[in-house]
């Protein structure tokens, strides 16, 4: 992430110097995790750059807010356009774009009175989420030890600041085994998601995706994915999995704005299918990657030319 002086960021309507950026040590989302946040990818297109189903996400982050109670000082209009303004400004081609609405300074306590909500806007270059050659190779994961954090606890659907402890744990435990990625189970034992992205299964020319009884966080990417496939006559059962389902899988991959569509190549040591990416993962993610760059017609209605 840039800090060279140039870069700005968006800041409850306005741009700010990136060394202006700054919030107090006492602001209520560092002692409690009270804030909600998205995570959105710019391309180039032919076009130009532009934004992939910004609307979504815009969407999203406000039902993140009214799920949190957490009241936002500013339009999703204004959220909308701060994410196009904030590339422009930075001069960014490619980029990953991350807004955040969080609880600032104000009385401490859990119950948030007279707390004001801030809400930011960077947008920065970031590459393949999960490594150098992810996209093409796949990746190695592992179980997570940690169970995903349960929709009885907290608004899963709902992307929360404070949610994301259960995710870092997931990850720091699967990098320090040597693994890529996490994959966490629910309560029940049924699979869920990745610790940032949400996950798929090919079996038999089909996919499969846990639902969000499984207490997913419910993808723009995997909806996108959904739809894609379903263009191809390929169906998406969404249901629930067991984890003995990934290890006869035909093929795995995993979703998500950063993760875009990255095969899954094993998962703690049974090899899944030939052990790299699988046929119906690269038409999908080619399709995906042609979507995302503005080369499919047919779906131009989900980019938001910045
Ligand atoms: N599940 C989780 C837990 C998750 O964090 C993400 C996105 C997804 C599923 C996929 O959602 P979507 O991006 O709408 O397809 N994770 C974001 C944060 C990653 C990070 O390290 O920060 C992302 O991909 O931007």
């Amino acid at each position: 992430m840039a800090g060279d002086g140039k870069t700005s960021i968006w800041w409850n309507g306005k741009l700010v110097p990136f060394a202006d950026a700054k919030t107090h040590v006492l602001s209520h989302c560092l002692h409690y995790g009270t804030g909600v946040f998205e995570g959105i990818r710019a391309y180039e297109t032919p076009k130009g750059v532009a934004v992939f189903r910004l609307q979504e996400h815009v969407d999203r982050l406000f039902f993140s807010a009214k799920a949190y109670r957490i009241p936002m000082p500013v339009t999703p209009k204004q959220v909308f356009d701060g994410c196009r303004e904030v590339i422009r400004a930075n001069d960014l081609r490619a980029c990953y774009i991350r807004p955040l609405a969080f609880l600032g300074h104000g009385p401490l306590g859990v119950f948030p009175k007279n707390v004001p909500t801030e809400v930011v806007i960077a947008a920065y270059p970031w590459g393949a989420y999960l490594g150098e050659g992810s996209l093409e190779k796949g990746i190695r994961t592992t179980i997570s030890s940690w169970t995903r954090l349960h929709h009885a606890s907290f608004p899963t659907a709902a992307k929360g600041s404070g949610q994301y402890l259960n995710s870092t744990l997931a990850v720091r435990e699967a990098r320090e085994k040597g693994f890529e990625e996490a994959i966490l189970l629910d309560r029940n034992g049924n699979v869920a998601e990745g610790s940032g992205e949400n996950l798929f299964l090919v079996v038999k020319g089909r996919l499969v995706t846990p639902g969000i009884d499984s207490s997913i966080l419910p993808g723009i990417t995997r909806d996108s994915v959904i739809q894609i496939a379903k263009a191809f006559g390929i169906e998406t059962e969404v249901r629930s999995v067991s984890r003995g389902e990934l290890y006869g899988a035909d093929e795995l991959f995993f979703t998500g704005t950063a993760a875009e569509v990255t095969p899954i190549r094993e998962v703690d040591g049974y090899v899944i299918g030939e052990g790299r990416r699988g046929p119906v993962t690269e038409k999908l993610q080619t399709a995906f990657f042609r979507t995302v760059k503005g080369e499919d017609p047919a779906r131009e209605a989900w980019l938001a030319r910045v």
